[in-house]
């Protein structure tokens, strides 16, 4: 196995961490306290008892369950702040220097909170993050796919300002996989392209959900990555079609085990995506829940993938900047 020190001084890129994703347990309790936000009777009420519900999920519904309610205890532009600047501030000691990070504005709107106070809060954050620690990001907003399309076109609508203007780079989306293919989602996507030509588009496809829903997300949505994928390699001529058009497979290998879409790291198809010439990248996803940061994350492939030695591990390190989404200038850089 490469040495862990190459492994974190190694230029690091995240693509898929979900900024509420990032709230652990010892934020949560004083900002529920804060806000004088009731958690339900049934959640855990204490950092201990929840840290050990962390430790396993039935499922991708089971920890979603509790990630909502999570979300609750952030109301202001300052929680939204704190939050992600709590997470800039652990990876800036992880050698992160891009970050590409997902939120929910769906699952603040439905409290009455707005899109405006959600994003500044982040956006502020970014900003401080680039000052002081030289990591540059890209804000990407999801839509919850367990909710009408009807209702992500309001949402759509409502982040207009912030897409045309780009403070908004993206668009994703998340929640549960297998009951809501991407075919209901063709006209969101279709909305959000017309609202600006450059921006960019991605879909959680082929974590829970199959092959097929990959394709899906490709053919009919326009997006030019997949979040997951990993059951792409269930499909020999669409491993063929992500290597021919350079698709960026976000790859979130702690979450796919807290999850249980896999036993352990090694089973992952990340040696079949390398000979099949399939980029990937390292991701933590939602690194409170799933127990590691991008570092952690990279560190466990490297235990489960020792045969890899420092130049399969560059060759991840640049399909990593190769595939995101910042300016050329800035991929020279990194
Ligand atoms: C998520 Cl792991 C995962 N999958 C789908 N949606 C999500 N939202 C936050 N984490
Ligand atoms: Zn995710």
């Amino acid at each position: 196995m490469v040495a862990e020190q190459f492994l974190k001084e190694l230029p690091k890129c995240e693509h898929h961490l979900h900024l509420e994703g990032t709230l652990e347990p010892d934020l949560l309790f004083p900002l529920a306290k804060r806000n004088n936000v009731k958690l339900p009777d049934t959640f855990p009420q204490s950092v201990e008892e929840l840290n050990k519900k962390y430790t396993q999920f039935k499922d991708l519904q089971d920890f979603l369950d509790y990630y909502y309610i999570g979300t609750n205890v952030l109301i202001t532009e300052q929680d939204f702040f704190d939050l992600a600047w709590a997470y800039f501030t652990k990876v800036s000691k992880q050698g992160l220097v891009h970050a590409e990070v997902f939120y929910d504005p769906q699952s603040h709107t439905c409290r009455g909170i707005s899109i405006e106070t959600v994003t500044k809060g982040f956006k502020r954050a970014c900003e401080r993050a680039e000052r002081e620690y030289g990591i540059t990001s890209k804000l990407i907003i999801c839509l919850l796919r367990h909710l009408e399309p009807k209702d992500c076109l309001t949402t759509i609508e409502e982040a207009k300002p912030f897409i045309q203007d780009g403070t908004i780079s993206g668009m994703g989306l998340d929640s549960a996989e297998r009951p809501f293919p991407p075919n209901l989602f063709i006209e969101c996507y279709d909305k959000a392209a017309k609202l600006n030509a450059n921006l960019k588009l991605t879909a959680h496809a082929g974590e829970e959900g199959p092959a097929q829903f990959v394709t899906d997300a490709l053919d009919l949505l326009n997006v030019t990555r997949i979040d997951h994928g990993i059951n792409s390699a269930q499909d020999d001529e669409l491993l063929k079609r992500l290597a021919q058009e350079q698709i960026l497979l976000t790859v979130c290998p702690l979450s796919n085990v807290k999850l249980q879409v896999v036993k352990s790291v090694s089973e992952l198809p990340l040696q079949k995506f390398l000979d099949n010439n399939v980029p990937f990248s390292i991701n933590s996803d939602d690194p409170s829940y799933f127990g590691g940061y991008i570092l952690d994350n990279y560190l466990q492939v490297a235990k489960e993938f020792p045969q890899w030695d420092y130049n399969v591990w560059i060759k991840i390190a640049k399909n990593a900047i190769n595939g995101s989404w910042c300016a050329d200038k800035r991929k020279d850089e990194l």
